[in-house]
């Protein structure tokens, strides 16, 4: 079992019994510190990152489950403070805040999508399978885009037409962000159209 999955006997079995709500089971996730600042010098990210092909590889809530608990974990390790993010079929999105310390971004991803592949290629009983194609990022140097762009990524869920509300979709930061942040910021945020955003997802 990979270190920087929490361990969760049900959430990882090769065919999870599909009536079992394994959130109930799965440990607690590890959410980041806090939703919005303003833009900094150690620099903001916008990333995108798709599956091989754009294959429909965590097709299951335990895979989907398995990326964003290890995403957060990975974040939380390398230092990447953790805005906004949504976990899809075939592709993630995150919003990512750098400090002093943290690890170059490449190799943060390149370590995410290592330990993912394998987790998930060993639930699916499968070797030597590729899982990640390739990751887009880009540093938000503008106050506008930045914020546009966290919006974009809390309700990337219902762009996607996978749930009418944001907050109802389990594998993004939506709901974490309505809880944690205030309300002011929920409504500054969520006013900021997302329709305008120039972003690959095509997925
Ligand atoms: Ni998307």
């Amino acid at each position: 079992m990979d270190e920087y999955l929490p361990s969760s006997p049900n959430s990882f079995a090769l065919k999870p019994p599909v009536t079992k709500d394994i959130s109930r089971e799965a440990p607690p996730k590890d959410w980041p510190h806090a939703p919005v600042h303003r833009l900094s010098e150690h620099g903001i990210y916008f990333v995108t990152a798709g599956t091989l092909h754009k294959q429909h590889l965590f097709d299951t809530p335990a895979k989907r489950d398995l990326l964003e608990r290890m995403l957060l974990s990975l974040a939380k390790k390398s230092v990447w403070q953790l805005e906004a993010w949504a976990v899809l079929v075939n592709h993630y999105h995150i919003v990512a805040r750098g400090a002093p310390d943290s690890v170059p971004m490449g190799e943060f991803l390149r370590e995410l999508h290592s330990r993912s592949a394998r987790e998930l290629n060993r639930m699916d009983g499968v070797e030597d399978r590729t899982v990640w194609y390739n990751f887009r990022d880009t540093r938000l140097t503008y106050q506008y885009s930045y914020l546009a762009r966290l919006n974009y990524v809390h309700r990337n869920a219902v762009k996607h037409g996978l749930v009418p509300v944001a907050n109802q979709y389990p594998w993004c930061s939506a709901a974490w962000f309505e809880r944690t942040a205030s309300p002011a910021q929920v409504k500054t945020i969520y006013r900021f159209k997302i329709d305008q955003v120039k972003v690959e997802d095509d997925f």
